[in-house]
């Protein structure tokens, strides 16, 4: 598949710094070290709706991760997906009489759309769940090879007791595990199963479903896990830097996705990182997209709202945290922007050597994008008052919050 085009990374005066981040995994931060390729893959939407602001919030987070390495003078190799084949989109597919694959590229189609509106970096390997499935068989024929997984009328399921590291990503206990596996997308009370955790790696071919050639598996489809699992194989390899997603991925997705790959390789850890963003939520209930209760970006867009203002609404948030969307949130954004646009609008200022390192110094502390728009903040109600006369240092600024923050003054 396609991804979206770039827009422009404007280069800054000295060097970035490493980034300490949250990992899941450890349950504390870590610094990441990767090499001169740092490595990382966020796991994409399922396209049967449009982009809502906790995807947006999400796709912020994991941008900001990749804007400190290229200011730590690294290149990115960025894997995404689009799970455009899964029960939720057939579902929908289905309630709404649409073909699914016209559904399916209508969405992603916005989603790229939005993503290249709110100046996110794309991805360098953008990949459906569809044409990922002739890499997908063979893994899952060397997990039933192995003795990793089993046949269930038809469908095969992978064992979690082949990997002596399961449950190491997110370091829930059994019963908190079983509860999320049942909410997202398991089937823990399927009889026959050797561990109620067990996901399908493998579905057989459903009456009026889509199915593809599986091999000696036999028709059928992919399940979720494998599908990033086998995207992130062939992009990435064993070890990459971080695996991102929204906190609702931790368990099972990104669990059982290492669990796949950590058995199929024998190596271990899948990703040196796990991190995972939190919540966006709307009077009261997370957003998503089953719930209905969603903003979406394209609509805001067409009110004619400033991407910009988008996304210092969610810059506004630390990524970790659960928040709500409200009217407020949007408008405390749109008024910053317009103060920041009028500090930056004059040729000179407030020097903005301090400035750069402070937002360096913020977001590379776990991503901590408040602190950075306060120092901006700072910055901007100093140009107010008069408090500088520095020749191009409002230029300073804005390539510093275009390259660290991907908002365009
Ligand atoms: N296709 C799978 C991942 S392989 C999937 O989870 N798709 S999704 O469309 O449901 O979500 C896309 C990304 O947005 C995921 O990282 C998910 O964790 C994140 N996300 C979904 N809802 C929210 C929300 N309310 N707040 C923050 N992030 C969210
Ligand atoms: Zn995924």
């Amino acid at each position: 598949m396609h991804a979206w085009p770039a827009s422009e990374v404007p280069a800054l005066p000295g060097k970035g710094r490493d980034l300490r981040i949250h990992d899941s995994s450890t349950g504390g931060r870590v610094t990441l070290e990767p090499g001169p390729v740092a490595r990382i893959y966020v796991c994409g939407i399922t396209p049967y709706d449009a982009t809502h602001m906790g995807h947006a919030a999400t796709y912020n987070a994991f941008d900001l991760v990749q804007r400190i390495w290229l200011d730590t003078r690294r290149q990115v190799h960025y894997v995404q997906n689009v799970t455009d084949v899964d029960d939720p989109l057939l579902e929908r597919a289905q309630r709404d009489g649409e073909d699914w694959v016209a559904l399916a590229e209508r969405e992603t189609k916005l989603f790229r759309e939005d993503m290249t509106a709110l100046r996110m970096l794309p991805p360098k390997h953008y990949i459906g769940a569809v044409e990922a499935i002739p890499g997908i068989v063979p893994l899952v024929e060397r997990l039933r090879d192995a003795g990793a997984a089993y046949d269930l009328e038809g469908d095969v399921y992978f064992s979690v007791a082949a990997d002596p590291h399961f449950g190491e990503v997110s370091r829930l206990d059994a019963a908190a595990m079983r509860l999320l596996s049942a909410e997202r997308g398991g089937d823990p009370d399927r009889p026959g199963k050797k561990n109620p955790l067990d996901p399908m790696l493998w579905m057989a071919a459903r009456p009026d479903q889509p199915s593809w050639d599986g091999g000696t598996l036999g028709r059928g489809r992919p399940g979720w896990h494998i599908e990033c699992v086998a995207i992130a194989l062939d992009h990435l390899g064993m070890g990459f830097d971080v695996q991102g997603g929204g906190s609702d991925l931790a368990f099972p997705h990104h669990e059982m996705g290492a669990s796949h790959a950590q058995v199929l390789t024998g190596e271990h850890p899948f990703a040196q990182a796990y991190v995972h963003a939190g919540m966006v939520g709307l009077d009261g209930e997370k957003m998503s997209k089953s719930r209905g209760n969603l903003v979406f970006v394209s609509t805001l867009r067409r009110d004619g709202v400033d991407p910009a203002a988008i996304r210092l609404a969610l810059l506004a948030h630390h990524y970790r945290s659960d928040w709500e969307w409200t009217d407020q949130v949007l408008q405390d954004a749109v008024d910053r922007l317009g103060r920041w646009r009028a500090a930056v609008s004059r040729p000179d200022g407030p020097s903005a050597d301090a400035l750069v390192e402070e937002i360096r110094a913020a977001l590379s502390d776990d991503l901590d994008s408040p602190a950075a728009l306060a120092a901006v903040d700072r910055w901007a109600a100093l140009q107010q008052s008069g408090g500088g006369t520095e020749e191009g240092a409002p230029g300073v600024v804005s390539r510093a919050v275009d390259a660290l923050m991907g908002v365009a003054l």
